[in-house]
This record gives structure tokens, sequence and C-alpha cells, in this order.
């Protein structure tokens, strides 16, 4: 039963059949289901799978766009529900987060965002296209102890690299953790930029973002 909805919902992003997403996820909540297993085992494995279809030529950049939608519309359903799991009464640390400049890709960003706040982080979000300049200024006024950056095209995630150079020269990279993300983002590459750490999906984000607070301590 609940792998069938999990099918369905997969199916809906995929075909760019958005309008049924909605009751769909309800349906899968009202069975028991929690919104984060919703989000890991049907909803990131459909936005893979619309990329890969783009990637071969199957599909063109409409498809991605109502498979955006759809994934938005299910975040607007599914944020609310994580919200109420929320554990953490006292924030665990603040966070400044965006993808960076040259980059429109918001969907990974705002999950991370979402996750951080419901476990218990004071969250900045700035969007997507964001400047370096925006992510130094956040990070200063907020007092952040940790700055989150992501990039899905391989052609912007230079900008991270930039904005870590514009941290230190604003004397804030003693006192600001980074980290780094994104679909062609990987371990190697954050640590070749100077990132204190990578994570790979929300979860492990979550994660990193607790260790990374913890070691500042
Ligand atoms: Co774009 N796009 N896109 N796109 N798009 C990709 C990224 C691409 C891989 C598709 C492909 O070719 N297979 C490709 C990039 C190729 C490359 O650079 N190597 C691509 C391209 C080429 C483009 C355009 C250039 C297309 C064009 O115009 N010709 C254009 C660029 C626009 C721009 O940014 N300047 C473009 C536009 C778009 C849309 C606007 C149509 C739309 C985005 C809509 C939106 O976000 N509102 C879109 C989409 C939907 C995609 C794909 C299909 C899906 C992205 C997504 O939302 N994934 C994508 C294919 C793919 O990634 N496989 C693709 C789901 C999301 C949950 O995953 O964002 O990876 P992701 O986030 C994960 C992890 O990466 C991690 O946790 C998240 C949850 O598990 N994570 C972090 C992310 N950020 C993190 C930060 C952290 C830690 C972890 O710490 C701070």
């Amino acid at each position: 039963m609940t792998s069938d909805l999990l099918a369905k919902i997969n199916a809906s992003i995929v075909d760019g059949d958005a309008d049924s997403t909605e009751g769909l996820i309800r349906r899968a909540l009202e069975a028991g289901m929690e919104p984060l297993a919703i989000i890991d085992n049907s909803l990131v494995p459909a936005m893979r799978e619309v990329g890969e279809k783009f990637s071969c030529g199957e599909y063109f950049l409409p498809n991605l766009i109502v498979a955006a939608k759809g994934m938005k519309q299910a975040m607007l359903v599914l944020e609310p529900e994580l919200r109420l799991r929320q554990q953490e009464a006292k924030p665990v640390g603040t966070v400044v987060i965006g993808t960076v400049k040259g980059d429109i890709h918001e969907i990974g960003k705002s999950l991370v965002a979402t996750m951080l706040s419901v476990n218990g982080f004071e969250v900045h979000d700035l969007g997507v296209d964001v400047p370096v300049e925006k992510f130094v200024e956040t990070a200063r006024t907020t007092k952040a102890n940790l700055l989150g950056m992501s990039a899905l095209l391989t052609t912007t995630m230079v900008v991270q690299k930039k904005v870590i150079e514009a941290l230190a020269a604003a004397g804030l990279r003693n006192t600001v953790k980074v980290m780094v993300g994104g679909a062609p983002v990987t371990r190697d590459w954050a640590q070749e930029i100077g990132a204190d750490g990578y994570a790979e999906d929300v979860i492990s984000a979550v994660g990193l973002a607790r260790e990374l607070i913890a070691a500042r301590q």
C-alpha cells in the first residue's frame, strides 16, 4: 500500500502531473508515512530520474520546470509536517544558506534549509543566485556560525571557492564554518576549496552541521 503510494508520487513528478502530487502526499501521510521517508524514497529519486531523462535528450527544459513545480507543491504539504516533528527548542546554531551566484536551482538547498530549521538551527535562507558579498554580509550581521552553499552546475561550483576567499578576506573565516553541497559537488572539491565539510544529501547535511557546530564549541 505505502510502496504503491510512493510509486504514484514518484510517477506524478516524473510524468509532470503536478496537480495530483499534493493529494497523493496527503494520502501517504494519512497512511502513516513519515514526511522524510516520502522525500527520500520518492521525491528525490523522481527528480534524479527527471535529470537523467533530460541528460539523454528524452526530456526538455519545460519538463524540468513542471517537475520542479510538483516538488515545490509537495514541499508545501510536507514542510509543516516536518515542523510538527521538530525536537529542539533552543537554537543549535545560526546558519546562512543559499545557492550561489549564477545558479537558480533551489530545491535541494531549500530541503537542506528546511531540515536544518526543523532540527533546531536558526536559518537565514538567502534563496538562489546569491552574490558572494551577500553571503559574507549576512554571515557578519547574523553572527552565523555556519555558512552553507549549494551549487548544481559545474560552472557555478567555483563560486563556492570565491565565497570562502571572501569570508577569509572579511576576517570571518575563523568564526564561520563552511559546508558545501549540490549534485556535482564532491568531498574532494570541498577539500580543494578549503570548505569544512561536504554533505551528499539532506540527512548527512544535518549531521554535518551538528558536527561542525560542536567542533567550534
Ligand atoms: Co537544471 N540542471 N538547469 N534545472 N536541473 C541539472 C542540475 C542538470 C544536472 C540536468 C542534467 O543535465 N542532467 C544540469 C547541470 C549539468 C552540469 O552543470 N553538469 C542542469 C542544467 C544544464 C540546467 C540549465 C543550464 C538548463 C538550460 O537552461 N539549458 C539551467 C540552468 C539555470 C541556472 O541555474 N542558471 C537549468 C534550469 C533548471 C530549472 C530552472 C528548469 C529546474 C530548477 C527549478 C528549481 O530549482 N526551482 C532544473 C532542475 C529541476 C534540474 C534537475 C532535473 C533536478 C535538480 C533538483 O531539484 N534535484 C537537475 C538534475 C539533477 O540534479 N540530477 C538539473 C532534486 C534535489 C533534491 O537534489 O539539488 O542535488 P539536489 O540536492 C540534494 C543534494 O545535492 C544535497 O542535498 C539535497 C537533498 O538530498 N544538497 C546539499 C544540495 N544542496 C546542498 C547543500 C548542502 C548540503 C547538501 O550544504 C550547504
